[in-house]
């Protein structure tokens, strides 16, 4: 059914990725109105191949609020990764040093069961939407105009509004100039990213260090396999046919005790850019920024659907103080609860990043550190522990916690 052309609710929604998805299910189970705005079709939204792994905490939030029982039953529960260097793998141990395990599955996948939940739940989520803007954000009550899939211009006041859009949605440019600061650095490299129907390569993840470049072999199903390449930032996918990847997978993990690579149709392939990036604040009045729409990670540490719903469960957790009639002062330190655990997340992305990739401009010495860096974190129970214990994700409240050991 249409919406009227001006319509009222607690909370605009901008984006129907995981951060969106996610923060109109937490307010939903607490009573807070949302609306939720795409410009994608509903189709595009679950087709859409992203990341793969799933935090502790995340699977335990997915399943506590009610769209976890398809992950539950078809994804894969991994104890630990594979780190591959100078021809060798090292296990690292999850729950042997953290307690915790990781589960494997697709980010289409969580945003599928996400939107099942939603629209069964009768609350609105639109897609198919053009010209968002977010107006009157120097005031109490921001409105969010668009058109709907019909073309109809619609308007909807807002108590407040979610710029969960992704890193190149509009709500973080419709903050007024001189607000934000950004931080950026972006990696002369890049993922060639394939999916491929063929058994595991091994039953954990295998991120692997090697002289022509970093590989991942990550995993969808016992059938459907993830895998990628570093390549150059702006690699010609036409240079690379089937033949050319798998020869190239295969190179990237010679050595002594290499895994079974079996070789089988590839169903996709794309180029994925590296990029860590953070703007500060992530709020401006009554406009908050989650997920992407405020921060990037390279996909080497498998952070960024995680933060975004790590972001999104401090969002609904504070609009519930404010709703509860608490005052702002939760949803006023929204951003520093946030970035906290974002910029820990940026400062492991960063690091599996240079631990793992060749940099072009890299010297002997840099590759002997490298070594040197992955022999240490494979060997050293405190340095393994460090690598799991952000890898299985930091406790969700993190950022509460005092600064003392
Ligand atoms: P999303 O998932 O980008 O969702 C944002 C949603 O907003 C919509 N949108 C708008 N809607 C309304 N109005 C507008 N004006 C809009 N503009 C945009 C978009 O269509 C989209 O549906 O952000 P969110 O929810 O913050 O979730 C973040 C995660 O998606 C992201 O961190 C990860 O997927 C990052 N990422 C990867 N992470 C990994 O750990 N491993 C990976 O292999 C991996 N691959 C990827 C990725 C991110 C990619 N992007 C963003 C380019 C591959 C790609 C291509
Ligand atoms: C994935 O399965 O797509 C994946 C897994 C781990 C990463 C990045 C991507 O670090």
């Amino acid at each position: 059914m249409a919406e009227p052309r001006g319509t009222r609710t607690q909370v605009g929604i901008i984006g129907a990725g995981p951060a969106g998805l996610v923060l109109a299910l937490l307010l939903r189970r607490r009573g807070i109105d949302s609306i939720v705005l795409e410009t994608r079709s509903r189709e595009y939204c679950e087709q859409r191949i992203r990341a793969g792994v799933l935090e502790h905490g995340t699977v335990e939030l997915l399943d506590a609020n009610g769209v976890g029982a398809r992950m539950r039953d078809e994804g894969l529960v991994h104890r630990g990764i594979y780190l591959r260097f100078g021809g060798h793998s090292r296990h690292i141990d999850f729950p042997e040093l953290t307690g915790k395990t990781i589960t494997v599955y697709g980010q289409h996948e969580v945003v599928k069961d996400l939107i099942a939940a939603q629209l069964a739940s009768g609350s609105p989520l639109h897609f198919d939407v053009g010209d968002v803007t977010i107006d009157d954000v120097d005031t109490d009550r921001p409105t969010v105009r668009y058109r709907d899939a019909t073309g109809t211009p619609n308007s909807i006041s807002c108590d407040v509004v979610a710029g969960c859009d992704g890193f190149h949605g509009i709500a973080r440019d419709t903050i007024p100039r001189g607000v934000l600061t950004a931080y950026e650095r972006v990696y002369p490299f890049a993922w060639l990213g394939i999916l491929s129907e063929s058994p595991p390569v091994a039953h954990e993840l295998v991120y692997t260090h090697h002289a022509r470049g970093f590989a991942l072999f990550s995993q969808r199903s016992p059938t459907i396999q993830r895998m990628y390449l570093q390549c150059a930032p702006d690699e010609d996918l036409a240079k690379w046919p089937d033949e050319l990847i798998w020869e190239e997978l295969h190179r990237r993990l010679e050595g002594h005790d290499a895994p079974n690579l079996v070789e089988g149709a590839i169903l996709q392939k794309g180029v994925t850019a590296m990029r860590s990036f953070v703007v500060e604040p992530m709020q401006y009045r009554r406009l908050f920024l989650a997920g992407d729409a405020a921060h990037i990670v390279p996909p080497t540490g498998a952070k960024g659907m995680n933060l975004a719903i790590a972001d999104v469960t401090v969002l609904a957790g504070a609009l519930a103080a404010f709703y509860g009639g608490e005052g702002t002062a939760a949803l006023d330190s929204y951003s520093a609860r946030c970035l906290r655990r974002v910029w820990r997340a940026q400062r492991f992305s960063a690091w599996m990043t240079s631990m793992l990739h060749r940099a072009p401009a890299a010297d002997a010495f840099g590759e002997r550190l490298q070594l040197a860096e992955l022999d240490y974190v494979t060997s050293s129970r405190a340095a393994a522990q460090s690598l799991a214990e952000n890898y299985v994700g930091l406790p969700l409240d993190a950022h509460l916690g005092d600064d003392r050991l």
